[in-house]
């Protein structure tokens, strides 16, 4: 095989499905992930982004391998086909007026770029993309580069010796949609007849429309020869939040290859959030240590503090025994402690009540694309609304959003890309390991991640769930013990096999909607009994991740009638009576509603335009549904975290009083 063919394990084009019924699954282990921390600019790192305007085009639906074979990645792609301009980062299937939007396999991007001559001087150059979906392929200058496999997470690799300083360089991205049975999430390819003879159909069953492309940011970076790879941090706080530690460890890469360096040092320093020095620390000869400081801020998330978010600035000096100093990374360090049991979940010591949503990365034409003004005005919208978490439903979101939500205090339950699985095989586990590999690799060190969940709605009734969570589980566990574990589970609780290995139960549940369509009076004590089953099954705190309708902003009907307006509200109005019940029991601990806004999905008889269940529009404006639902979670902040009501919570309606 030719080593560009073996380039591609994954041989596109061959949508092969293979899943096999029962099975022994055993617990192999996965590639872990090196490097790859957030690009940032020091006085020894330099970063530039490759973000603009690519050129792009689109492989042959029945031959999407041709381009390989025909190393379209050795010339300007405009010298194999027509290219069309595309924006990067960007979704590229709402972009153009044909039908790209149900493109079906590979497709490629390239652009020109320079690298400086001053680049060349004794430092190291990286490649880095946010994200790509699905499956990338990646070369510079013809040479292949890197390839990575699963959307929505981080991929680098070296490009020193590939550059050409003070030169131009040429970048080529192959991009494949294709999901599969092995593949997280997963998906069908099928052949099927059309007016043309046969084409190519991709389909799924999640509930959100498969964009790809290249989703994010496209970064070079420099690093000295020997540099800070990773660094890793935990925090712990004295009993009553006014002592806090800092333990940072670091990873250095190139140390074997600089004889001079035979004993390295750390030196950590401490700012507070204006800038002042509150600890600092060099190791001797050591590469982790802590940070201890008194009178701590902690971080606190939003609503439970009168300053939320508070952040300290960890600086990372790597040193050489002369005290040469080799490299500089900085980061933002939120100082908590989580805990967890039976009944609750506690930040600093103090008991957490969740009143969030269920989210995704969604907007018109760009898609799943980066968009740093959809982000603001949605952090706008969930402090607006008082809402104090967030599920990354149904996979992850940017680093940047990650960042955004340490600075404001929006706590995070961080979920992998898998989805509705089924269909459970050795090698649908490995690459779901994996995707939590790289997911806690990447978001370890925020204060906002307070709970990962593995899973969206698995298919956990079937009988190889119990071993393959339980497998999935651990595995997460060994990779991070400060943080619980949950899933949102769909199945009814008489059949789930996953709870018991999971720390917090949450579930989904449309009463009303997708059971007993229309019948609010058989919402309430549904909610309450189905809550109150899993928690006696489990013994274990539990979650509301998911209820909602489908409402389309502007339909009013009264008595309420499904999708109207009135019928959201109602909806939410009898969730909340049995919130408020179980919220007693004392082992009830968030509600979630489904979904933050309107988003596209594939095409189906029951969505129109997409899923409908947003509380704000897709273009990010309220429904009648969201004035109520602030007016909620401002009053269970008051009550709960004391915080104050906003002066225009309630509309003046008349002096009662005279
Ligand atoms: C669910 C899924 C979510 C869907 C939602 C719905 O249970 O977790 O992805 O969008 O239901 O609206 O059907």
């Amino acid at each position: 095989m030719s080593s560009t063919l073996s380039f591609f394990s994954l041989v596109t084009g061959l949508y092969v499905l293979h899943f096999s019924l029962a099975l022994i699954l055993v617990n192999k282990e996965v590639p872990q992930t090196r490097g790859m921390l957030y690009p940032r600019e020091s006085e020894t790192r330099e970063v530039r982004s490759l973000d603009g305007i690519w050129n792009f085009v689109r492989s042959d639906q029945a031959n999407p391998t041709q381009g390989v074979r025909d190393e379209w990645y050795t010339k300007d792609l405009s010298q194999s086909r027509p290219t069309i301009p595309m924006p990067v980062p960007a979704s590229y299937n709402d972009i153009t007026t044909d039908n790209l939007r149900d493109h079906v396999g590979t497709v490629w991007y390239d652009r020109k770029f320079f690298v400086p001559r001053s680049w060349s001087k004794n430092q190291r150059i990286w490649l880095r993309f946010g994200s790509v979906h699905y499956e990338a392929f990646v070369w510079i200058n013809g040479q292949k580069v890197v390839k990575h496999e699963i959307g929505h997470l981080p991929f680098e690799a070296e490009v020193t010796d590939i550059l050409n300083y003070g030169a131009e360089n040429r970048i080529t991205v192959m991009c494949d949609n294709a999901l599969i049975q092995t593949t997280v999430p997963q998906g069908k390819i099928t052949e099927v007849p059309n007016d043309n003879g046969m084409t190519i159909i991709q389909s799924y069953t999640f509930d959100f429309f498969n964009y790809a492309g290249i989703h994010r940011s496209v970064h070079l970076y420099t690093t000295p020869r020997t540099f800070i790879e990773e660094v890793e941090v935990t925090t712990a706080l004295s009993e009553n939040n006014s002592v806090g530690e800092v333990f940072y460890s670091v990873s250095v890469n190139g140390s074997a290859a600089n004889e001079a360096i035979n004993v390295l040092n750390i030196q950590a320093n401490l700012y507070d959030k204006e800038g002042a020095k509150v600890a600092n620390t060099t190791s001797d000869g050591k590469l982790d240590g802590c940070l201890k400081l008194t009178g701590v801020k902690p971080w606190w998330p939003y609503l439970m503090h009168p300053e939320p978010g508070y952040l300290y600035e960890l600086e990372i000096k790597l040193l050489a025994a002369n005290e040469e100093l080799l490299d500089v990374y900085r980061l933002k360090v939120g100082l908590r402690t989580l805990s967890w049991n039976k009944s609750q979940f506690l930040i600093n010591g103090k008991p957490v009540y969740f009143r969030g949503f269920g989210r995704h990365e969604d907007s018109d034409i760009r898609g799943k694309g980066l968009d740093n003004a959809l982000m603001v005005r949605d952090f706008n919208l969930l402090k607006w609304i008082g809402a104090n978490a967030y599920r990354t439903s149904h996979y992850p979101y940017s680093e940047e959003s990650m960042q955004f939500a340490d600075q404001h205090g929006i706590m995070i339950i961080d979920e992998c890309p898998s989805v509705d699985t089924e269909n459970y095989s050795q090698e649908l586990l490995g690459k779901h390991k994996s995707s939590l590999e790289q997911l806690i690799h990447r978001d370890r060190n925020h204060p906002s991640v307070v709970m990962w969940s593995i899973a969206n709605e698995p298919r956990t009734a079937s009988m190889n769930a119990d071993s393959y969570f339980e497998l999935v589980a651990n595995f997460t566990r060994s990779l991070d013990k400060t943080r619980p574990i949950t899933a949102a589970i769909a199945v009814p609780y008489t059949q789930d096999k996953s709870g018991r290995h999971l720390d917090i139960i949450s579930f989904n549940r449309y009463n009303a909607w997708y059971s007993n369509t229309g019948r609010l009076d058989m919402v309430t004590q549904n909610v309450i009994d189905e809550a109150t089953a899993w928690n006696k099954q489990y013994n274990k705190p539990v979650i509301m991740s998911e209820y909602g309708a489908d409402t389309l902003e502007g339909l009013h009907m009264t008595p309420a009638y499904v999708w109207s307006e009135e019928f959201q509200e109602e909806v939410f109005a009898r969730h909340f009576k049995a919130f408020d019940q179980l919220r007693k029991k004392g082992w009830f601990i968030g509600e979630f509603v489904w979904n933050f806004a309107d988003f596209k999905t594939a095409q189906s008889y029951t969505r129109v335009g997409g899923n409908k269940k947003g509380v704000f529009t897709r273009s990010r404006q309220p429904k009648a549904a969201a004035h109520l639902l602030r007016k909620r979670y401002f009053a269970l902040g008051r009550d709960l975290d004391q915080c104050q009501f906003p002066e225009d919570l309630f509309t003046y309606i008349a002096d009662l009083i005279s």
